[in-house]
């Protein structure tokens, strides 16, 4: 094989190209786990599990952490989803006693971003604090 003039060996490509998906994974890899945040759905409202008293809360996170939201959907008979447009992450809809979820990372700088279940996103709102770290 020859790459800029110069041939370099099938070894030479086999090494640089395993350098390239070890580099690849590493912030994979030495990141810390998600935090999981739990909401459930209940009454066309989100709550965080355990406290049902506020409905579609404040779900405060710090710039550039990783989280993953997991979705219950505790609501017989309506199918619930949940969705960051902002940050393009969304769990799909969710039947009566479905849970799912979806992990990102919270961006770099503080602000807020609506979360909202598509389907009813009038009244199933809230929104995401980023606080710095
Ligand atoms: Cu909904």
């Amino acid at each position: 094989m020859s790459v800029f003039g110069r041939k370099i060996s099938g070894q030479t490509v086999a090494g640089v190209a395993l350098l390239m998906v070890v580099a690849a994974l590493l912030p994979v890899m030495t990141s810390a786990p998600a935090r999981d945040i739990v909401l459930v759905t209940r009454d066309m409202s989100f709550y965080l599990e355990g406290d049902m008293a506020t409905p579609n809360p404040v779900i405060e996170v710090k710039a550039g952490e990783r989280v993953r939201i997991v979705l219950r959907n505790e609501e017989r008979g309506l199918v619930h989803d949940f969705a960051v447009p902002a940050l393009h992450s969304a769990i799909d809809g969710l039947r009566y006693n479905e849970e799912g979820d979806v992990a990102f990372e919270a961006p770099d700088v503080p602000g807020t971003y609506e979360y909202i279940c598509r389907p009813h996103m009038l009244m199933m709102k809230g929104t995401i604090t980023v606080r710095a770290r």
